[in-house]
């Protein structure tokens, strides 16, 4: 027992350090993992990788997820990748040694998850994937996905640009802050935007450039952009953060954000609510992160062997600065 309980110590330690709760003690006795055999309490055991800390919508995504779990009775193993997706592959492996019930994870990226999304499956482990999709081929790796439809969100963001300069021909210079690279809702809102505004060539999108989801990087490459381009119209950031980071940046740059410069942002998050109440942004596509109690719900469900959809998405609206005030206290995250 207490060399068991050393090498599960030793593999958290390996796996970066960065689980947090429970990783002291050993998780369950069963040999096979995933058969719903709980841990020692009889608990079901989840182990959770997550992308970071990266952004406000991540804040709230976290603690959805860790209050769901409380809220289910479900033991939580929770780990912090530091949007590094090698962390979270050491995870993963370090919750299939652990021989937990169910996996869930926000995968950093798209690419690169088959050869240990296979050791789960060979362990008997099944995945749950939330927030951000994979790219691999076979399917039967993970049993379902929780999360949003980015692509959609893309569009809705470029159809609220088309509709806003609906009566003009004269063009419209766009300025795009990218999330991680690689990131599902970094190619899919990318593509969707594309997508709707390109059937009017006024809008050109000018520059493009990753701002990695966090607000210090979308101010720095939002300072680039306004030094190399003398003429931008509208901001596209793929989140609040970026989007919040970029509005300093225009500031300082003597500019007036929301008017000189039109923003538009993805998440919802309550910061980006008053900036549009002050009317520096002016428009927010909704993406919810308050994904803790389905997530708790499939896990259980798949633990138990029963079936569940390929796909559960989340239901989201578009936010504008007249709508903003109203919003604003009943926001949850
Ligand atoms: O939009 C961004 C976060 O994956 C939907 O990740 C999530 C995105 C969210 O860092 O703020």
């Amino acid at each position: 027992m207490a060399h068991r309980a050393l090498r599960i110590i030793t593999a958290a330690v390996l796996a970066g350090g960065v689980l947090t709760a429970c990783t002291t003690e050993p998780a369950t006795t069963g040999t096979t993992g995933g058969t719903g055999k709980g841990s020692s309490d009889g608990k079901l055991v989840l182990g959770f990788a997550q992308v970071g800390a990266e952004s406000g919508w991540r804040t709230a995504n976290t603690k959805s997820v860790r209050d769901a779990a409380e809220k289910a009775g479900i033991e939580l193993k929770f780990s912090d990748a530091q949007q590094k997706q090698e962390n979270q592959i050491k995870a993963i492996r370090t919750f299939i040694q652990q021989k937990v019930d169910v996996i869930a994870f926000s995968p950093v990226v798209e690419s690169g998850w088959d050869t240990v999304l296979k050791e789960a499956k060979n362990a008997g482990i099944p995945v749950i994937l939330t927030d951000r999709a994979v790219d691999s081929q076979d399917t039967s790796l993970y049993r379902t996905f929780l999360g949003s439809d980015f692509v959609k969100e893309g569009q809705e963001a470029g159809k609220w640009l088309v509709k806003e300069y609906g009566g003009t021909s004269a063009p419209v210079n766009i300025v795009e802050l990218q999330g991680t690279t690689g990131s599902a809702p970094a190619n899919d809102r990318k593509a969707g935007f594309a997508e709707a505004i390109k059937g009017d060539p006024k809008f050109k999108v000018v520059a493009s450039q990753t701002g990695d989801f966090t607000r210090a990087k979308g101010k720095e490459v939002m300072q680039a952009f306004l030094k190399s381009h003398e003429d931008i119209d509208v901001l596209y950031a793929h989140n609040d953060d970026m989007a919040l980071g970029a509005i300093q940046a225009i500031e300082e740059a003597g500019k007036k954000p929301g008017t000189d410069i039109k923003v538009i942002s993805v998440d919802g998050i309550k910061d980006a609510f008053v900036a549009m109440k002050e009317k520096k942004i002016n428009v927010v596509v909704e993406c919810n992160p308050l994904l803790g109690d389905q997530l708790m719900e499939l896990a259980k469900k798949v633990a138990a062997g029963e079936d569940v959809p390929r796909r559960v998405e989340t239901k989201e609206g578009v936010f504008t600065q007249d709508q903003a005030a109203a919003a604003l206290p009943g926001r949850q995250y």
